[in-house]
């Protein structure tokens, strides 16, 4: 029983936080990092079943890169490098945000390549299944093709679209395709910088086509739209009311509206859907000048109706850039990025300002009361803001 405990004492020292082995050196470097195993919590018995080794370990600590390094990783296409350099613009650490920012800027002259797609639908309208659909084409074509989300209900239940629910499994093994899932946590305005300037990683990284995938609920459709050449919304045939069920406000920031899932039994259906949708767009504002917005059918599953639909696009970009539209565009765009940015910022001042967060159930008690005007407490709390401030 002695001898027992004897034996085990010196293994229970070496693992408690030690990291290293005793025997590395005062100041080794990373020729000295191997790491000791967790002692018999751990799990290795030879078997096949266990987790592999590499499991056990702590994973080892990442080579610090370079912004040159980013720089240079990201233009040759390196993908594990691409990725870094997009984790690096999620993140929310100030220190990271100094190094992006750098990146980014070297890498804005090789940026803008690329046709920018946003696909928008309902949970369940088939967007994830279209883009593996449609990716895979294009990557068989020798397109390079990056896949990402915005995904503004992933700040609060910390889930992605890209995530769990679909892995766009044929897609993501092509060598071709790059998938990013949607960055967790944040405001819609934050996690639309983070998604524009990983786009722009990914045009200098060589991908050619951009697709942005977004749930249709909320404020994101207008977000993806603020971002993209061509705004896809997907449909479904449904009950009936289908077509009230969408706001006209979604349809009018559409280039196309795309009935998907006109397969089997179902696909009479989508054609008469398709009719109707074509009859109500002659009442709706196009979303592009110029361009007359398309209603299509398609089914993601059997890959009827893609190519077709992607054919519209390649004509939208010939007819966006022959007229100048597509520049136009593309400059308007980079400055409401720009405003987008500073009204976050200033937003998240205001917010995050206590003496703004302690007047402010007062204030509200007082206008909704009627003592006090919502002009005037407006005024009083910016006043408040302002003084706080200095
Ligand atoms: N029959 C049929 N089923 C489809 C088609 N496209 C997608 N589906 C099915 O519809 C379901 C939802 O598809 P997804 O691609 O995950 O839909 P999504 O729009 O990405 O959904 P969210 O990411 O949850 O918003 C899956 O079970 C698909 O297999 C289609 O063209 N025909
Ligand atoms: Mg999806």
């Amino acid at each position: 029983m002695s001898s027992d405990k004897k034996t085990a004492e010196p293994a229970e020292k070496l693992n408690k936080g030690a990291k290293r082995p005793e025997w590395t050196p005062e100041g080794g470097g990373a020729e000295f990092t191997t790491r000791l195993m967790d002692g018999i919590s751990a799990v290795h018995d030879g078997i096949a079943s266990s987790p592999p080794a590499a499991r056990l370990h702590a994973p080892p600590k990442r080579r610090e890169l370079s912004v040159d390094d980013y720089v240079a990783g990201v233009l040759s296409g390196d993908r594990t490098i691409l990725s870094r350099a997009i984790t690096l613009v999620e993140s929310n650490s100030q220190a990271h945000s100094r190094i992006a920012s750098q990146v980014v800027k070297a890498l804005l002259p090789h940026t803008g390549n690329s046709v920018r797609v946003g696909i928008t639908g309902v949970p369940g309208a088939g967007k994830s299944t279209l883009i593996d659909m449609l990716g895979k084409r294009l990557c068989d074509r020798g397109h390079k093709v990056a896949v990402l989300a915005v995904d503004p209900s992933s700040s609060v239940t910390k889930g992605s679209i890209l995530g769990d629910k679909t892995r766009m499994e044929n897609l993501a093994r092509h060598q071709n395709a790059f998938i990013r899932p949607s960055p967790s946590g944040g405001t819609l305005g934050g996690l639309t910088r983070k998604s524009r300037e990983t786009l722009l990683l990914c045009e200098a990284a060589g991908h050619e086509v951009i697709l942005v995938e977004t749930v249709g609920v909320g404020q994101s459709e207008a977000a993806v739209r603020s971002m993209v050449d061509f705004f896809l919304l997907m449909v479904i045939t449904g009950a009936g009311d289908e077509l009230q069920g969408i706001k006209k406000g979604v349809m009018e920031l559409a280039d196309a509206i795309l009935i998907n899932k006109a397969d089997g039994a179902n696909l009479l259906k989508a054609n008469a859907t398709r009719a109707e949708y074509g009859r109500i767009l002659h009442y709706i504002r196009p979303a592009t000048e110029g361009w007359e917005t398309k209603a299509l059918v398609c089914s993601a599953a059997t890959g009827a109706g893609i190519d077709e639909m992607w054919n519209v696009i390649g004509e939208f970009m010939r007819n966006v850039k022959e007229s100048g539209v597509f520049a136009e565009r593309r400059r308007q765009q980079t400055l409401a990025w720009v405003y987008a940015m500073v009204e976050d910022y200033l937003k998240q001042k205001f917010y995050g300002c206590e003496a703004v967060t302690e007047a402010r159930p007062l204030m509200e008690t007082r206008v909704v009361s009627g003592d006090m005007s919502a002009t005037e407490a407006a005024a009083e709390l910016i006043r408040i803001f302002e003084t706080a401030k200095g």
